[in-house]
C-alpha cells in the first residue's frame, strides 16, 4: 500500500512535471508602451563617453530584438518609423582598442500617420516578437517584428484592416559615410532600389571590410515603385493590404585567429564578399514564406526561453512599462516588474549571444553610434564575465559557446601577448616555447583586437574569465567538453599565471606587477604586488585546473607546479576593520583606494568564485564587512555584482535591496541597464543575481531559496539550474517549502541542503523511494539516473 504522503507526492509530481501546467508558472511577459519611442535625434550638447553625441531616445525608448549576430532597435513610430540595425561584426576604427562596433544602417519607413489613436507597442518576451498597433483615419494598422536565428533574417509584417489601405515609403539610410582619406576613418556605401529589393552596402576603410544588407518587399495587393532619385534608393508601397519585409545583413568578417593577429587592412583579406550570403538568406525566406519563417523563429527561441518559469506574483499591473518603472522609482515597488526584469535579462542574452556569431558585447548586440561607447567591447575586468553569469543558473548554458569560440579564435594572439608580458615583467621564467607561457587576456578586447593585462587591471582578469569556463563544465558536467576545450583553456591560463608570480623573502608567491581593477589611489591607478584580486583569481584557476585534471585523470608535469604554488599564494587576507583586504599593505578598510569604488574585485573569490563561502565563516564575515563599507549605490553592473555577493552571503534582504537599487536608479524605460550610458551587463548581472537568490550550488550541494527576501514570501520557479546539471523546481509559501522537484540531466550524485531532514523522502519518476544518505547540516544525498526526475520532500 502506498502511503497518503507518497500518493500526494506523486500527484504533485505529475502536476509539476506536466508541460501544460508548468506554463502556468509563467506570466506572459511583455514590455509595452502607449506611445511610440521618441526620436528627437542626437543631442550634441550631451556626450556619451569620449565625445559621441548622445541619442537619448534610442537608448531609453527603442525596443531591442536580436538573434546573436544582428540587433535591431525598433521605435514603433507612426509618422516615420525608425529601425536601427546593428551587425556585430560591423566595425570601424574607434577611440579604444584600435577599433570597435559601428552602426550598420537605419531603416526609415514613412507612414505619415500623424493622428494615430489607440496606440500601443509591445515586446513579447515569450516569443521574442515586437508588435505595434494603432488606428489612423478609421483604419487599424498592425506591425510585427522579429529577428530569426535559424533563418538569419529580420521579418517584419505590416498590415491594414481595410483592403488597399497600406501606403508607405521604405527608405533605408547608411549612416556615417565618409570619403576615404588618410585618417583611415572612411566608410563608403550606397543604397540602390530595384523592383522589390533594396541593396545597400559598401566598405569600411580601416579594415577594408565589405558590408551589405538587403531588404526584400513582398506585397499582398497594391503596387511597388522603386525610386533612386533621392541619393539613397527607396521603395514606395501603394494601396497594399499587407506587406512583408525581410532584412538580411552581413560583413566580410570571419572569426578566426587572423582577425587578432593581422594588421587592420589584412584581417579580412581573401574572405568572401557578404553579397552571396545575404542574397541566399533573402531568397530562402522568400520561398519559405513568412508564416514558416515566423514559426521557425518561435520554435527556436521558445526552446531556450521557456526553460525557466518564475512566478512571484499574480498582480500584473495594467500599466505601460515606463509608467510601471516610474512608479517603482518613486517607491511603489511592483514585484511583477522584478519578475519581468529577471526574464528580460534572459531574453536579452538569447537575443545577443548565439553560437555562430560573436558573444554579447558591452551593449549586447545593439549600438547606434559611429563608435560604440567603449568600442562595444568585451571588457575582461568584469563586464564580459557578468554577461555570461546568467547563462549557467538560468538554464542557457549553450549561449556561452559564442564566447568560447571567440576566445579560441583570439588564443594565438593571446599566446603572443603572454610571451610579451612575461618577457617584460618576469623574463627569467620565460619559456623558449611560446605555448609553454600560456595565454593571457587583459581588460580591453573587442571583435577586432585583444590586449594584455596591465595599466589598471592585473593578470587576474584571465583567471576571472576562466571561472566561466569552469562553471560551463560544472553546470553541464560534459566531460567531452571538459577534455576538448575547458581543460586546455585552463591549463594555458594557469601556465601564464604561474609566470606572473614572484617569490618573496617569506616564501609567498605574489603577482608582480599587480592591480586591483581600476582602483585609484591619489589620483592614479594603484600599482602593487599580490593584490587580492590577482592572487585569488590564480587560486581559483589552479583549484579548477586540479579538479579538472583529477576528473579527466590527466597527468601533466605542470599540475605539480600548480599544486605547489597553490599553497604559497596567501590569497585572502583580513584587515584590522575586519574586512577582506583589497591590498596586502592595507590595514584598515579604505586605507588605499576609493572607499566606495564600483569594482569589488577582491570579492570575486566569493562570487563568481567560491573560495569565500559559508565553508569559510571568518572570510565570509569579513566579506560582509567589505560589502557594507563599499555601499549599496554604484553604477549598474557594480550593483549587480553586489546583489550576487549579498546572495552568496545568504542575505536575501540586502540582495533584494541591491536588485531594487538597480531597477530604481540604473534602469532605462526600455529596461536596459545603465552605467550610464547604456551597458547591458547590469541586466545580465541582475538576472544572474535573482537566480542566485533562489538557488545556489557552489558549496558542493544544492540549496534552494538561500537568499529569499520577505518581499518574495511566496512564489514558485521551475527550470533553474544547479551544478551537477540538475534542473530544480520549487513552490514556497510564507518563505517555506517542503517539496522540491529535481531533474538529473547527467546522472550525477545529488546533494541538497534542506531546512530540515525530518521524514525526508526522495521518490523517482515512478514513485519509487530512493535511498538517501543524510550528512551534517541537513544535507541529503542520493544517486540519480540520467534523465530521471525526483521529488524530495520533508516535514516542515
Ligand atoms: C570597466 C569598468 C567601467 C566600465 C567599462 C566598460 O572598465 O570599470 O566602469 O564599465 O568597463
Amino acid at each position: 500500500m502506498m502511503s497518503t504522503k507518497k500518493i500526494l507526492c506523486m500527484i504533485l509530481y505529475i502536476f509539476l512535471s506536466s508541460p501544460l501546467i508548468a506554463k502556468d508558472f509563467k506570466n506572459n511577459y511583455h514590455l509595452w508602451y502607449d506611445r511610440p519611442a521618441y526620436n528627437r535625434g542626437a543631442d550634441y550638447t550631451r556626450v556619451v563617453s569620449r565625445g559621441y553625441p548622445y541619442d537619448e531616445d534610442w537608448e531609453r525608448w527603442s525596443i531591442p530584438i536580436g538573434n546573436g549576430a544582428i540587433g535591431a532597435c525598433i521605435f514603433g513610430r507612426t509618422d516615420t518609423e525608425r529601425i536601427q540595425l546593428t551587425e556585430k561584426t560591423m566595425g570601424n576604427n574607434g577611440a579604444y582598442n584600435k577599433g570597435g562596433a559601428t552602426n550598420f544602417a537605419e531603416i526609415y519607413i514613412d507612414f505619415h500617420h500623424t493622428h494615430a489613436k489607440n496606440y500601443r507597442r509591445d515586446l513579447w518576451l515569450n516569443e521574442a516578437i515586437s508588435t505595434v498597433s494603432y488606428e489612423h483615419k478609421d483604419v487599424n494598422y498592425n506591425r510585427e517584428y522579429f529577428m530569426s536565428y535559424p533563418d538569419q533574417i529580420m521579418g517584419i509584417k505590416i498590415k491594414a484592416d481595410k483592403a488597399g489601405a497600406l501606403n508607405f515609403t521604405l527608405r533605408p539610410h547608411l549612416p556615417y559615410l565618409r570619403a576615404f582619406a588618410e585618417d583611415g576613418l572612411g566608410r563608403s556605401g550606397e543604397v540602390i532600389a530595384a523592383n522589390d529589393l533594396i541593396t545597400m552596402g559598401g566598405v569600411v576603410q580601416h579594415y577594408d571590410l565589405p558590408y551589405e544588407a538587403q531588404i526584400k518587399v513582398v506585397n499582398f495587393g497594391g503596387k511597388l515603385k522603386a525610386d533612386n532619385t533621392h541619393g539613397e534608393g527607396r521603395i514606395e508601397v501603394c494601396g497594399a493590404d499587407s506587406v512583408v519585409l525581410y532584412v538580411a545583413c552581413a560583413t566580410g568578417y570571419e572569426l578566426n585567429e587572423d582577425v587578432f593577429i593581422r594588421p587592420a587592412l589584412e584581417k579580412f583579406k581573401g574572405n568572401v564578399h557578404p553579397h552571396e550570403k545575404v542574397t541566399q538568406r533573402i531568397a530562402h525566406c522568400t520561398s519559405k514564406g513568412y508564416e514558416a519563417v515566423r514559426q521557425s523563429h518561435i520554435a527556436d527561441y521558445t526552446a531556450l526561453f521557456s526553460r525557466v518559469g518564475l512566478h512571484l506574483t499574480d498582480d500584473v499591473p495594467a500599466l505601460p512599462t515606463n509608467r510601471l518603472l516610474a512608479q517603482y522609482k518613486s517607491g511603489k515597488k511592483s514585484i511583477y516588474l522584478e519578475e519581468l526584469f529577471f526574464q528580460y535579462g534572459r531574453y536579452l542574452l538569447i537575443a545577443s549571444s548565439r553560437k555562430g556569431s560573436l558573444p554579447a558585447h558591452l551593449q549586447g548586440a545593439w549600438n547606434q553610434y559611429e563608435y560604440a561607447p567603449w568600442s562595444g567591447g568585451y571588457w575582461h575586468n568584469v563586464n564580459v564575465q557578468m554577461n555570461y553569469w546568467p547563462s549557467f543558473n538560468t538554464n542557457l548554458a549553450e549561449l556561452f559557446e559564442s564566447y568560447m569560440d571567440y576566445n579560441e579564435a583570439f588564443r594565438k594572439a593571446a599566446v603572443r601577448n603572454a610571451v610579451n608580458y612575461i618577457s617584460k615583467h618576469n623574463p627569467s621564467v620565460l619559456d623558449p616555447i611560446d605555448e609553454e607561457n600560456g595565454w593571457t587576456i587583459g581588460t580591453g578586447a573587442n571583435a577586432f583586437n585583444i590586449e594584455a593585462p596591465g595599466g589598471h587591471s592585473g593578470p587576474g582578469t584571465g583567471g576571472f574569465t576562466l571561472k566561466l569556463f569552469w562553471d560551463y563544465y560544472d553546470f553541464t558536467r560534459d566531460k567531452q567538453l571538459l577534455k576538448d576545450h575547458i581543460y586546455p583553456t585552463l591549463l594555458g591560463m594557469a601556465k601564464f599565471l604561474s609566470k606572473t608570480l614572484v617569490e618573496q623573502e617569506d616564501g609567498t608567491l605574489l603577482v608582480d606587477p599587480s592591480y586591483s581593477p581600476e582602483q585609484v589611489h591619489q589620483k592614479s591607478y594603484y600599482k602593487t604586488k599580490g593584490c587580492i584580486f590577482d592572487q585569488s583569481m590564480i587560486q581559483e584557476t589552479y583549484m579548477d585546473l586540479l579538479r579538472a585534471a583529477e576528473i579527466l585523470k590527466i597527468k601533466d608535469p605542470f599540475l605539480k607546479t600548480a599544486e605547489e604554488q597553490l599553497g604559497r599564494l596567501d590569497a585572502i587576507l583580513i584587515g584590522s576593520s575586519g574586512q577582506i583586504k583589497e591590498f596586502r599593505e592595507e590595514d584598515k578598510y579604505g586605507d588605499i583606494g576609493e572607499y566606495r569604488h564600483r569594482h569589488l574585485s577582491h570579492l570575486c573569490a566569493m562570487y563568481p568564485g567560491a573560495t569565500i563561502s559559508s565553508n569559510t565563516p571568518e572570510w565570509l564575515d569579513a566579506a560582509i564587512v567589505t560589502l557594507n563599507e563599499r555601499g549599496d549605490f554604484s553604477t549598474g553592473w557594480a550593483m549587480a555584482h553586489r546583489q550576487n555577493l549579498w546572495a552568496r552571503a545568504k542575505n536575501g534582504e540586502k540582495a533584494h535591496q541591491l536588485y531594487q537599487n538597480i531597477i530604481s536608479t540604473m534602469t532605462l524605460e526600455n529596461l536596459w541597464g545603465s552605467h550610464p550610458p547604456f551597458q547591458i551587463d547590469a541586466n545580465f548581472g541582475a538576472t544572474a543575481g535573482v537566480a542566485e537568490m533562489l538557488i545556489q550550488s557552489h558549496e558542493e550541494y544544492i540549496e534552494v531559496l538561500p537568499a529569499l527576501p520577505t518581499a518574495w514570501s511566496q512564489g514558485s520557479y521551475s527550470g533553474l539550474k544547479a551544478r551537477g546539471n540538475f534542473t530544480v523546481g520549487v513552490s514556497w509559501k510564507d518563505n517555506k517549502y517542503d517539496t522540491l522537484t529535481i531533474t538529473s540531466n547527467q546522472g550525477e550524485h545529488c546533494r541538497i541542503k534542506l531546512p530540515n531532514t525530518q521524514d525526508v523522502s526522495v521518490l523517482d519518476s515512478r514513485g519509487k523511494k530512493i535511498k538517501t544518505q543524510i550528512a551534517r547540516n541537513n544535507i541529503v544525498g542520493f544517486n540519480t539516473r540520467k534523465g530521471d526526475s525526483y521529488i524530495v520532500s520533508f516535514a516542515n
